[in-house]
């Protein structure tokens, strides 16, 4: 058996992920800890919560006693645990260093101090900045534009540090923008599926013109796992997804999948200090034997039809916190809060 320390485990990557090992790998055994924060939700893993194999611990990594309570006989450490949404941090940073950067080294000293095999950091992209033309690879300096992205390459570079002073045996992977089942209806696609669904308008940002690489979240667990066997310590690892689209074309195509009309489409302020574009090159992982195996625009249609077919998921947390939803109605004119009902 190989027990794995999962962080986060509650969230939208780390729900996925849970449930992807315990399916894949019937030796593996999973111990989640997770803070329970707005974005971190049981109901996402109800349907292995009596698996014997998978195992719950409510708590934050940043208190050192949860973690080692937690850390207790497992041989590798996966840490999704994060604040992720960029527009809280723009609104208040705080917790993210908390999280991102301290909590990460939290983590760390605790596997350090228990000579864990293996600790992944999932880091991202967005650590990279902005590219106008041509991709980032794992060399390219770090350039992060919002306090989401630079607390995020704090915790990145913090797991490397460690890797590169006391030996602790890190792989750091940066991927792609995911897509997929569970991930709170804060982000683009699965706020705009549940606003049009609700027929709220879709607010979208400056131009709409902005490109991310969408990455399937099931091709993301799929690279995650792969790495835990194969990744090098010390290294890096973009994880790509090969599907660049700029916003506006993705909000027409779930406008269309809905059956909705593009009236619901609203132009609204943009985002402060608003990523233009991000291109990840993935040919370190691939020379290693993983390439994403999702067509784009089926994963895309599967999920929109999800999201359709789980109001009683979506429809209670689209409930979001006064001081979140007063700050996106000033910033961008468009309201959050109530829209569920
Ligand atoms: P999410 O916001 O859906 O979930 C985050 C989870 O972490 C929640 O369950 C929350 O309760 C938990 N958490 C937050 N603070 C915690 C703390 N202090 N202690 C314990 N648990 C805590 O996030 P996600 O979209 O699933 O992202 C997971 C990870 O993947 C993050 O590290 C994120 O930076 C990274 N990532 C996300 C994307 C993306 O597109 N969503 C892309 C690349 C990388
Ligand atoms: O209401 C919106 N309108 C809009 O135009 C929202 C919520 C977003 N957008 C735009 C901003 C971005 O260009 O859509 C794009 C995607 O936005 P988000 O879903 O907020 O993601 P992004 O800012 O790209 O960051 C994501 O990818 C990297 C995740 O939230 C991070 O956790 C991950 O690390």
């Amino acid at each position: 058996m190989k027990r794995i320390l999962v962080t986060g485990g509650c969230g939208f990557i780390g729900s996925n992920f849970v449930r992807h090992m315990l399916a894949s790998d019937p030796a593996v055994e999973i111990v989640n800890l997770d803070a329970l924060t707005y974005a971190g939700r049981l109901e996402n893993l109800e349907d292995v919560a009596e698996d014997p194999r998978y195992t719950f611990i409510h708590g934050d990594i940043c208190d050192p006693e949860a973690v080692t309570r937690a850390m207790d006989g497992c041989d590798v450490v996966v840490n999704f645990a994060a604040e992720t949404h960029v527009d809280r941090s723009l609104l208040s940073a705080g917790h993210f260093i908390q999280t991102d950067c301290y909590g990460v080294w939290v983590l760390l000293e605790e596997a350090r101090r228990r000579g864990i095999e293996r600790f992944v950091q999932i880091s991202t992209d967005e650590v990279y900045g902005s590219i106008a033309s041509g991709s980032f690879d794992e060399q390219t300096p770090l350039m992060p534009r919002n306090p989401y992205a630079a607390s995020k390459a704090g915790g990145d570079r913090i797991a490397y540090s460690f890797w590169a002073s006391f030996g602790v045996p890190v792989i750091i992977t940066r991927a792609s923008n995911n897509y997929g089942p569970y991930q709170y209806p804060e982000k683009l696609i699965p706020l705009f599926v549940t606003n049009a669904l609700v027929d709220r308008e879709l607010p979208l940002y400056g131009d709409g013109g902005n490109i991310r690489d969408w990455l399937y979240v099931g091709d993301h667990c799929s690279a995650i796992a792969f790495l835990i066997e194969h990744g090098t310590p010390g290294e890096v690892y973009n994880i790509a997804g090969g599907n660049e689209r700029a916003n506006i074309e993705i909000t027409k195509k779930i406008l269309e999948i809905l059956g909705k009309p593009e009236d619901l489409i609203r132009f609204v302020a943009d985002r402060p200090g608003h990523d233009r574009r991000y291109s990840l090159d993935g040919s370190k992982l691939a020379a290693l034997g993983w390439t994403p195996q999702t067509v784009f625009e089926e994963a895309l249609e599967r999920t929109v039809r999800w999201y359709v077919d789980h109001p009683q998921w979506w429809r209670p947390i689209r409930e979001h916190d006064e001081e979140f939803a007063r700050y996106y109605e000033t910033q961008y004119g468009a309201r959050l809060e109530g829209a569920g009902r």
